[in-house]
């Protein structure tokens, strides 16, 4: 297992935080720490039922870190990038949900970073910019598949092509963010919300991670197949029972309006 004193992981009951902490080079992100990234998430204790990312200092994270690029040929450029695709793969297709906190700059690897979680928050200060274009280098950390999921393929080639930056405000409305709170409340939101996505049946969680994304690729006809098969199985656990035994018996939560 790779460890890097640049990752720290705290158990929070049923949660986990794993934060960057290398604010001295803005939470960029060497070999060393995705391969502690990929090791911590194949890693997580069993008790452990949502997670939060965080990163330490005024920026979430800086994204490759610019220093380790070297004199590499084409292979191993593409083994490089292949490491990191293995390594967030590890955040998205985990066994747990992530939530995201975001804060400062989520730029390049960084926001790559941030499209393999689950639900993102940022507060007030956070900026999307994929500087990649100007650095004469491609995403390589799965962001041309991710990003566009989130904001579409015009606004990421925009991105790359002009070094555009998106501000905290323009991002949600871009959807790089599901949640915008002011600055320095980040954290203790994405808590939150990972303590009530925690609630939840784990396999309703494992489908709306594993197969959500799967159905939304498939052929209409594929999909509703394939959501009758899911929809059978989470509807069969045990807990599943239970959780409309309670509804029927008046001791569970109604919807409310927020
Ligand atoms: C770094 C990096 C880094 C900072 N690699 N060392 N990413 C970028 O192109 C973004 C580059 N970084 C920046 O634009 C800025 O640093 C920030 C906007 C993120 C923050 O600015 P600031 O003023 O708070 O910090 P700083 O003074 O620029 O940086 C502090 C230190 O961190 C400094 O080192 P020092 O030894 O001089 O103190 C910086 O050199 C260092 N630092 N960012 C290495 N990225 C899988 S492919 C993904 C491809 C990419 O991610 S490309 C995009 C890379």
């Amino acid at each position: 297992m790779s460890t890097s004193a640049d990752l720290q992981l705290d158990l929070q009951g049923d949660i986990a935080i794993v934060r960057l902490t290398r604010a001295s080079k803005r939470n960029a992100l060497n070999d060393a720490l995705i391969l502690a990234l990929r090791d911590t998430f194949q890693n997580l204790p069993s008790s452990v039922r949502a997670v939060v990312i965080d990163g330490d200092g005024p920026h979430f994270c800086a994204g490759l870190d610019l220093s380790e690029i070297k004199e590499r040929d084409a292979g191993q450029g593409m083994m490089h990038s292949r490491m990191w695709h293995q390594a967030l793969a590890c955040i998205e297709q985990g066994p747990v949900p992530v939530v995201a906190a975001l804060h400062g700059a989520v730029v390049g690897g960084g926001l790559e970073l941030a499209s393999a979680c689950h639900i993102r928050v940022a507060d007030a200060s956070t900026f999307y910019a994929l500087p990649e274009g100007s650095r004469g280098i491609f995403v390589g950390g799965g962001g041309s598949v991710r990003i566009p999921k989130l904001i579409g393929v015009a606004r990421m080639t925009d991105m790359m092509m002009t070094g555009r930056v998106y501000n905290a405000e323009d991002g949600e409305r871009a959807n790089f963010a599901q949640y915008l709170v002011p600055e320095g409340a980040a954290l203790d939101k994405a808590i939150e919300i990972a303590r009530r996505v925690a609630t939840n049946a784990p396999l309703t969680n494992y489908a709306l991670m594993h197969a959500l994304p799967r159905i939304a690729e498939q052929p209409a006809d594929h999909g509703f197949f394939t959501e009758a098969l899911i929809s059978g199985i989470v509807q069969d656990a045990p807990d599943a029972k239970e959780r409309v035994r309670a509804f029927l018996e008046g001791k569970a939560g109604k919807v409310t309006k927020s």
